[in-house]
């Protein structure tokens, strides 16, 4: 059975531009599809851009444009953003785009000829910011406690998709998938919200109140919620319901969110999968968010971080160190440029940035001529070759929990083992005797070595760096069709390659 890996970031409103918060998932994603990739998996990768409902429309309004222009302008803004982030995906998809339209009608007459949507009057406090009912209980003094508003009473005629009837499935399909939704703290989350009797899910908005989406099927006068909509963007994106790209991804769909979304992704949409007949994704992803003095970075609340302006500042590949080494996942944290700073100097430019530099300049200097890498003797160093192994070991198994900083911390340690590696070994001190030459040779095809290793590793995560690193190593083959497999064992440089000279990788910035 071939190996796949299809992962999601949340599909993006059109209401705001692009900030810190929507760079990280997307980056996150980024790394793991091209980790999954180094790891032998054909994997696939979906991003977006959610445009119906209210708030794109009042944020149209605001704009003095339709709402299909400043949809096209918004989403345009995010699908340049994401390149230069190196975020490769390989389908961008948009909510308004006419496949997805036929999708999401082909699935509500699916739920509607089911009989699991009725047509009903419901009054309750909606949320414009979240674009959904909240019930008493979620309130806090009153308020949405992301939007920090009162949400406004509405009473309407709707049609409702009965969610109520998949409760006890869902429960009993959480309890027997311990990691469907992760970390633990997020599934306890849902499962603890299970505990209180489901509503039905109000999936429709009458046109005289709002027009912005996709008509229903079964009555013109209504659109399609927005996310009912926009959950079925997972199901467009891979070509439902009978492409092969479809049957080859969707059995192992990861979709990686913040918590702000836990709600539609936890309860609504496995349901929403249920009623239609379609196994459920196999895992949702939840990590926490990037607060600013202890707010949640928003639009709304008006405290963003461009993305672009720190990429420029300190470099993509140090700002999408930063963003991964920083944050536990599952956790809330703390933006701060003083902590990126720190991180810049200490682990960029410090651990790594000496050790590719003083390990190149080393090779270049002692075997010039050629810049050979020496031929390996029978001495491969096994302490450095052991915890090499463990590194790579330990970094799979960070991965697959989600754990980027403790990933990180593996490939850092062994940063820390060959730097020390060098400071016992002392090349410089052993090229000054001609009598030490073959164990100088050794000591620097060892160090070649590890370099190589810690090149893999940290390529998902920086790309650029990484493919910096590589070819002043001068190995010939490709970094961009390497594997793990390619690592875990030692002697990979082929004795004679040629290294050349690197600058300053990352040239230490002041405070
Ligand atoms: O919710 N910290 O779109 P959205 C961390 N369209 N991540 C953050 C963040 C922060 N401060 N702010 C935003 C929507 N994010 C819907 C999704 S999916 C079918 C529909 C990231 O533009 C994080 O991934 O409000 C969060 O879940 C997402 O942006 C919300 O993006």
């Amino acid at each position: 059975m071939s190996r796949t890996f299809y992962i999601t970031t949340p599909i993006y409103y059109v209401n705001a531009e692009p900030h810190l918060g929507h760079a990280y998932t997307t980056v996150a994603a980024d790394v793991l599809n091209r980790f999954y990739q180094l790891s032998g998996f054909e994997t696939f990768f979906v991003t977006g851009t959610d445009e119906h409902g209210d708030k794109v429309v009042q944020a149209a309004e605001a704009a003095g444009q339709s709402p299909k222009e400043y949809a096209d302008r918004v989403s345009r803004l995010f699908r340049n953003m994401w390149p230069e982030l190196s975020i490769s995906y390989d389908y961008f998809i948009r909510t308004t785009d006419e496949d997805h339209k036929r999708v999401v009608v082909s699935i509500l007459k699916k739920v509607y000829d089911s009989g699991d949507i009725y047509f009903g009057e419901y009054g309750g406090y909606y949320c414009f910011g979240c674009e959904r009912f909240y019930t008493p209980k979620e309130l806090v003094d009153g308020k949405c406690p992301d939007h920090k508003v009162a949400p406004k009473f509405i009473k309407e005629k709707n049609y409702f998709f009965r969610m109520s009837k998949y409760q006890d499935w869902l429960i009993e399909y959480i309890g027997s998938h311990p990691d469907f939704i992760r970390p633990e703290r997020y599934r306890n989350e849902v499962l603890a919200f299970l505990k209180d009797p489901l509503e039905d899910l109000c999936i429709s908005r009458p046109k005289s109140r709002l027009d912005w989406g996709i008509t229903l099927p079964f009555n013109r006068d209504y659109v399609t919620y927005v996310w009912f909509d926009a959950l079925i963007n997972y199901l467009t994106a891979v070509g439902y319901p009978d492409s092969e790209p479809y049957r080859k991804f969707w059995p192992s769909a990861h979709h990686l969110i913040a918590k702000d979304i836990l709600k539609p992704h936890g309860i609504y949409w496995p349901t929403m999968l249920k009623a239609a007949g379609i196994e459920p994704y196999q895992h949702l992803n939840v990590h926490g968010y990037w607060n600013i003095d202890a707010s949640k970075m928003s639009k709304s609340l008006g405290n963003i971080v461009n993305p672009l302006s720190l990429k420029d500042k300190y470099g993509l590949d140090a700002f999408r160190y930063f963003l991964l080494r920083e944050m536990v996942f599952g956790l809330d944290a703390n933006f701060s440029e003083n902590a990126l700073v720190n991180r810049f100097n200490s682990d960029l430019a410090n651990d790594l940035g000496n050790l590719v530099s003083r390990s190149i300049a080393m090779v270049v200097k002692y075997f010039k001529g050629v810049h050979q890498v020496p031929s390996v003797s029978s001495e491969i160093d096994e302490k450095l070759r052991d915890d090499s192994s463990g590194a790579v070991q330990e970094v799979v198994a960070r991965m697959e929990e989600l754990a980027f900083n403790r990933a990180l911390m593996a490939i850092w340690g062994f940063i820390a083992s060959v730097n020390k590696y060098i400071d016992e070994t002392a090349p410089w001190t052993l090229a000054k005797e001609e009598e030490q030459r073959e164990r100088l040779g050794t000591v620097l095809y060892n160090i070649a070595e590890a370099l190589r290793v810690i090149t893999v590793l940290i390529f998902p995560f920086m790309p650029t760096t990484a493919e910096k690193i590589w070819v002043s190593l001068g190995i010939r083959e490709d970094l961009h069709t390497q594997k793990i497999e390619s690592i875990r064992e030692w002697g990979g440089i082929e004795a004679g390659t040629t290294a050349s000279k690197i600058k300053a990788i990352f040239p230490r910035v002041e405070q």
